[in-house]
């Protein structure tokens, strides 16, 4: 068939991110004999021009559009950003009479609001390679949609069970040629990849285990250093793991480094870690394989605020990393979320007080808590009054202990007028 493929992402907040879930569904696509077309809208100039451009050319048979981001995740002056998609799905629909499929993060959180928000024909929940390519045979053979993996009718709901692919290397990795660099994009443009999926630690405010679920799956190691051979090769030097914890588990990881330096990539790259249960040689063979820089969430400098986050690792532990990764000259930002359950003025201090005593090198401070739901935090929320039980939180909720917001945003920028590599 005849596949367009759109990732309705124009946002550049933090950084231009390329879209690889996208990528991941059109790679599959492909290889499945479709005759596939990307159309990234990052940064593209009158992006419903370029809608409108692509559907003349490919007369596609089935639109997927890709939703990444529902909202800025900023509690204040709130950014939603679905209206531009609608826009998109307004263009695919007056150029085209192809069906238009959902799927994506941002998607796979609020699989019905957001199909009922865009008014598009179904959705997909999850991951999109396996169930994608179901969905297009359903279509070839004139089926109904419905038995396809985690698919979303208007009005009717999950019409099919959720696929979480075991093995990954049983769907392929990203084809290198489907990367399609917007026109503003330099040198330093990270290419995202992601070698694992699945989260277990259970983060009291995190969607991440209803987009991937809670079960962690991995590509062969194998499999990930060959991709990044194909994608050296094709000249793709800089890369972003995607995966949320890049040192979990930490054997996976110090393999990956360690098979990354045997086949002298010269490749630099980016990761998230998770700050407990770091070993010295993890960082150390991170820093030979590459590594320039990492995400530290460590979110809180107080351990009861951990704990109620239901975080793994202690004070300590965060420390250590934090030293071992200025040790090896990996630079490294940390991040806190403040104004989450049991937050005081107290706590923020010692937060901010912790954090000092690290050697960041850059530091994002986040005032208010996204609500997602099915999470601990959407929970107590509700038991606290806050949010309705019937709020789907499609349109941004946070959470922020009452009384506390205008004292803590003081607070902070006070801290921030004295020290330049903190951002909020
Ligand atoms: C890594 C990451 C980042 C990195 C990105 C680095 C990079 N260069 O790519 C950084 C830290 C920079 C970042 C920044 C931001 N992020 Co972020 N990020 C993620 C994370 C952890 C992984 C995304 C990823 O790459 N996944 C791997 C790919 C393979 O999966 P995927 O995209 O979901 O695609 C699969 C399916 O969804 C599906 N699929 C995808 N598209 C399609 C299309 C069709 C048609 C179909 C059928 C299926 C399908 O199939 C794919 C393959 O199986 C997710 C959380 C998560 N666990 O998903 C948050 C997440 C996407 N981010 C989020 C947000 C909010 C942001 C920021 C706005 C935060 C901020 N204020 O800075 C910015 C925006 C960045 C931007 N410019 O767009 C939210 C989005 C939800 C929301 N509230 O909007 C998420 C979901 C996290 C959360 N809080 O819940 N992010």
């Amino acid at each position: 068939m005849r596949v367009l493929l759109i990732s309705a992402n124009t946002s550049d907040i933090n950084m231009p991110t390329l879209p690889l879930g996208l990528v991941c569904v059109a790679t599959a696509t492909k290889a499945a004999g479709h005759e596939v077309e990307v159309l990234d809208l990052l940064s593209r100039q009158e992006p419903l021009a370029q809608v409108k451009a692509a559907i003349e050319s490919l007369r596609p048979e089935v639109i997927g559009i890709s939703v990444r981001n529902i909202d800025d995740q900023s509690m204040e002056n709130t950014r939603f950003l679905l209206q531009e998609v609608k826009d998109v799905i307004a263009a695919c629909r007056a150029h085209s009479r192809a069906l238009i499929i959902l799927g994506g993060a941002g998607y796979s959180i609020f699989p019905e609001s957001v199909l009922s928000f865009l008014g598009a024909d179904a959705g997909i929940q999850g991951e999109g390679e396996a169930a994608f390519l179901a969905l297009l045979e359903k279509l070839q053979k004139g089926l109904r949609l419905s038995d396809i993996p985690g698919i979303y009718l208007p009005n009717r709901g999950l019409q099919g069970e959720r696929l979480f692919t075991g093995n990954l290397d049983s769907i392929p990795f990203p084809d290198e040629h489907l990367w399609t660099l917007p026109p503003t994009a330099g040198e330093d443009i990270l290419i995202p990849l992601q070698t694992r999926r699945g989260c277990a630690l259970g983060c009291n405010y995190c969607s991440t285990a209803t987009i991937e679920g809670t079960a962690l799956r991995k590509r062969s190691v194998e499999a990930v250093v060959d991709g990044l051979t194909r994608h050296a090769a094709a000249g793709f030097k800089r890369f972003y793991f995607t995966d949320n914890t890049f040192n979990m588990p930490p054997s996976y990881a110090l393999e990956l480094c360690q098979r990354i330096i045997e086949r002298k990539l010269d490749i630099t790259w980016v990761c998230i870690l998770y700050p407990g249960n770091i070993e010295e040689e993890l960082i150390s063979t991170m820093a030979d394989a590459g590594c320039r820089e990492v995400s530290l969430g460590f979110e809180s400098g107080c351990e009861k605020i951990l704990a109620v986050m239901n975080k793994k690792y202690t004070l300590a532990e965060v420390r250590r990393t934090s030293e071992l990764l200025a040790k090896y000259k990996i630079k490294q930002m940390g991040f806190l979320l403040l104004g989450g359950p049991g937050e005081t003025r107290e706590t923020v201090e010692e937060s901010l007080i912790f954090s000092d005593s690290l050697p960041l090198d850059a530091m994002k401070i986040t005032i208010g808590i996204r609500i997602y739901p099915h999470t601990a935090l959407a929970q107590t929320a509700i038991a606290e009054g806050l949010i309705s039980p019937d709020d789907d939180l499609l349109l941004p909720r946070f959470y922020m202990v009452p009384g506390l917001v205008a004292w803590l945003r003081e607070t902070v920028a006070r801290w921030m007028a004295t020290r330049p590599g903190w951002t909020m």
